[in-house]
């Protein structure tokens, strides 16, 4: 890895993709000192921003879990320092990793109740758009629930069917699932709609417009059309899937043998998103 400059504000940003010092699992030190001021002001930002819509458009276990967490906006958190509350929530613990990192080691994270954490954050110039998951992708989207045990377990049965699904050369259709839910999903509460998906709750725009906007479909929750659905990666979803409890998750996930699934879907064409089917149990039905 280049040299750590001592830059007064930023600190350094070479951590972004820094491969080079990664161990066999992929996972790195977080060298939480070498953040800048600038680095931390990036977490501020996008923490009091996103926190303020959580306690309307965030399912209420994720405020739950940040705070059980003692997640604040103050700083970048401390790996550590969470790791002690996380494992006594649920026995998870994070590990900090360079970004993406291959699907190989990233289920045996998994299986192993281990969320990789990219260490890297993105710059101020891209506060609403990234192609890859940064720290504030990471951390604020993924971390509170994992202080939750259904969902905990249901991220344990994820691993473990991801690395079922490689020896069925399978991932890409089992990804539709974390796609749709770890990243993507809604779960209906008393207090209507809200949002408990990663990709959704670190997104400005994409948390008000999947609880509020017309456009996408919303359908309720159904692994075996999950894994037959396309999902888009360019813009905001046009297809949502609304769970009734992260126990719905935990035991449709748990209790489906997936290997004669991928059997069945492996020769099939994919469902659009746009595409609703006679048997999807609607919940909105979108205007585009
Ligand atoms: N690596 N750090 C990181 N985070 C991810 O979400 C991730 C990954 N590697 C692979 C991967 N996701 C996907 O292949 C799976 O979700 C299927
Ligand atoms: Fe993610």
């Amino acid at each position: 890895m280049a040299e750590i400059p001592s830059a007064p504000t930023r600190g350094t940003l070479s951590l972004r993709g820094a491969y080079g010092q990664t161990r066999a699992d992929y996972t790195v030190e977080q060298r939480w000192d070498e953040y800048g001021a600038g680095h931390h002001e990036v977490w501020r930002t996008l923490f009091a921003r996103q926190s303020a819509l959580l306690a309307r458009y965030g399912a209420p276990e994720v405020a739950a879990g940040l705070e059980h967490l003692g997640v604040g906006a103050q700083h970048i958190p401390r790996f550590e320092d969470v790791n002690a509350r996380l494992s006594a929530a649920t026995g998870w613990q994070i590990v900090a990793v360079p970004g993406l990192i291959p699907e190989e080691q990233f289920f045996s994270h998994l299986a192993a109740c281990r969320f990789p954490v990219s260490v890297w954050i993105r710059e101020p110039h891209e506060l609403d758009y990234l192609a890859e998951p940064d720290l504030f992708h990471d951390f604020f989207g993924h971390v509170p629930l994992l202080a939750h045990p259904v969902f905990a377990r249901f991220m344990q049965a994820y691993g473990q069917a991801g690395q079922k699904a490689r020896l069925h050369g399978a991932v890409s259709l089992l990804a539709r699932l974390y796609w749709y839910s770890v990243e993507f999903g809604l779960i209906r509460t008393a207090g209507g709609l809200k949002a408990y998906g990663a990709g959704i709750l670190s997104s400005k725009g994409e948390t008000v417009y999947a609880i509020e906007s017309p456009e996408p479909h919303r359908v309720g929750f159904d692994i075996s059309r999950i894994i037959r659905t396309d999902y888009r990666i360019d813009g905001y979803q046009r297809l949502y899937f609304v769970i009734d409890s992260f126990e719905q998750l935990f035991q449709a996930s748990y209790g489906t043998d997936f290997a004669p699934l991928y059997e069945l879907f492996a020769g099939q064409a994919a469902i659009s998103p746009e595409t609703l089917l006679p048997e999807d149990q609607l919940i909105t039905r979108g205007n585009v």
